[in-house]
């Protein structure tokens, strides 16, 4: 009877947010991932029960859409659309990426700023959460357009804004040099210095080990979670997809760790480097993005020895560690499959949502050690919050005072999905774990502030 009460919850809340965000796909999976986690919990606790918290946290506190007009280099006038959603902020200010892609629309970025409220929590920092972007296509663009694109976003996007009021960083597409841009209208129109933007340049108010941060994370989570079976990373064959700053920031700490990555991937397919993407290769990765083609089969034309897989993905090699680094849904239950068959122990998410519903339940079925990009990632945000503290107190801290605290979030983070993730038989179920966790610090202070 219990359990029909909490299934019918479930079902009756889903209803309620698919019914008010028709069209919104991404958003829906999101809330539904956290949905079947945390409602049992809620209602096992008497004080959250009636309060409405997961509901009132799955409706943005502000939903900001923005005309982003520019010209390109031919005198051509451009038209895109510029989004920020204000998620939550009963933890902190807002705080989250930009992201600049074609893929970019409302349900994209609601369920990013929607996991990213849940992701900051879980980092102990005091952010809210936010996300923000638009559907502009850097590819192919010159860097005077990328830099009157910034400005034009900058120019309606920083009345919003502000460091006690909302924090954007970088995501796909958004990296130093866009962020630069962006600081410097922010700069320009409200004639402020300020900690308005994380993700910047060290020589105005960027932090040590910030590109490196959200990579060095997920490998210190992963760490962890083969610590819960007594294993480590020496010796572990390792899959990454993607190639960007996250990828990147993943193969390095793994090498440092004693395993071999050996596939990175783009839109185009995969490469297969059967030697392992070590030392000089690793370099080459920031070569591949910044030449802004968006292609990984490049790397096989300086690199003959490995393969490329055209219009393929990574999750066919057998490995023991899985990383996806990449973006949304890139990892089905096909994959997921794969994967199993193939041996893996461990998956854990770097980008945001990698993997679809099913593949994560078939994960958790199988008992595969297995985390979310909200727990595992986390390590990018956390230190964006670690630049927002430097700005603050006016000091730049040592990459290893950056590196020490970044790696103890990782290990907190792990630690609190444990304590609420793990079942009777000892597995531990990092979804679970991730959203009570997360949800736990919000709804405490979404509690504390009534019904705002
Ligand atoms: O998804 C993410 O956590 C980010 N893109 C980083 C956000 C941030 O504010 O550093």
């Amino acid at each position: 009877m219990e359990h029909y009460n909490v299934d019918q919850k479930i079902q009756d809340f889903i209803a309620k947010i698919e019914a008010k965000n028709p069209n919104e796909p991404e958003f829906l999976q999101a809330v539904k991932e956290v949905a079947v986690t945390v409602i049992p919990f809620i209602a096992s606790r008497p004080q959250y029960n009636g309060m409405k918290l997961l509901e009132r946290m799955s409706e943005p506190e502000r939903t900001i859409i923005f005309r982003v007009p520019w010209v390109d280099d031919q005198g051509e006038i451009h038209v895109n659309r510029g989004f920020r959603i204000q998620m939550n902020s009963a933890i902190g200010p807002y705080k989250g990426g930009i992201r600049f892609h074609p893929t970019v629309n409302l349900s994209v970025l609601k369920f990013l700023a929607f996991e990213q409220t849940f992701k900051n929590s879980l980092t102990t920092l005091p952010m809210g959460g936010g996300k923000g972007g638009s559907d502009f296509d850097p590819q192919g663009k010159s860097d005077m357009e990328i830099m009157r694109f910034c400005q034009a976003f900058m120019t309606e996007m920083c009345k919003h804004i502000g460091p006690e009021t909302d924090v954007p960083a970088g995501d796909i597409g958004v990296g130093a040099r866009e962020i630069g841009y962006l600081f410097g209208q922010y700069k320009k129109i409200r004639n402020e210095f300020t900690g308005v933007l994380t993700g910047k340049g060290l020589a105005y108010g960027g932090s040590l080990i910030r590109p490196e941060a959200t990579g060095y994370g997920v490998v210190y989570f992963a760490e962890q979670m083969l610590k819960t079976i007594d294993q480590d990373f020496n010796g572990k064959t390792v899959t990454v997809s993607g190639f960007g700053n996250v990828a990147w920031g993943v193969i390095k700490k793994v090498e440092e760790l004693g395993g071999t990555c050996v596939t990175i991937s783009g839109p185009d397919g995969y490469i297969y480097d059967k030697d392992g993407i070590t030392g000089d290769k690793i370099d080459y990765l920031l070569e591949l993005r910044a030449s802004g083609n968006n292609r990984a089969e490049d790397y096989v034309k300086k690199f003959p020895g490995a393969e490329f897989h055209a219009g393929k993905r990574p999750w066919e090699v057998k490995c023991d560690v899985a990383i996806p680094a990449a973006t949304q849904n890139e990892l089905d239950l096909e994959d997921a499959k794969i994967l199993v068959e193939n041996g893996v122990v461990c998956v854990t998410e770097a980008a945001n949502m990698p993997s679809t519903l099913e593949a994560i339940n078939h994960f958790l079925e199988h008992k595969v050690l297995f985390s979310p990009g909200k727990a595992s990632n986390a390590g990018g945000v956390a230190t964006s919050g670690l630049e927002m503290t430097q700005n603050s107190i006016r000091l730049n801290w040592s990459s290893e005072e950056v590196d020490t605290r970044l790696k103890e979030i990782m290990i907190g983070i792990h630690k609190a999905c444990r304590d609420y993730g793990k079942e009777e038989d000892g597995y531990v179920n990092y979804v679970k774990g991730a959203n009570i966790a997360g949800f736990v610090k919000v709804a405490e202070a979404m509690l504390a502030q009534g019904v705002v």
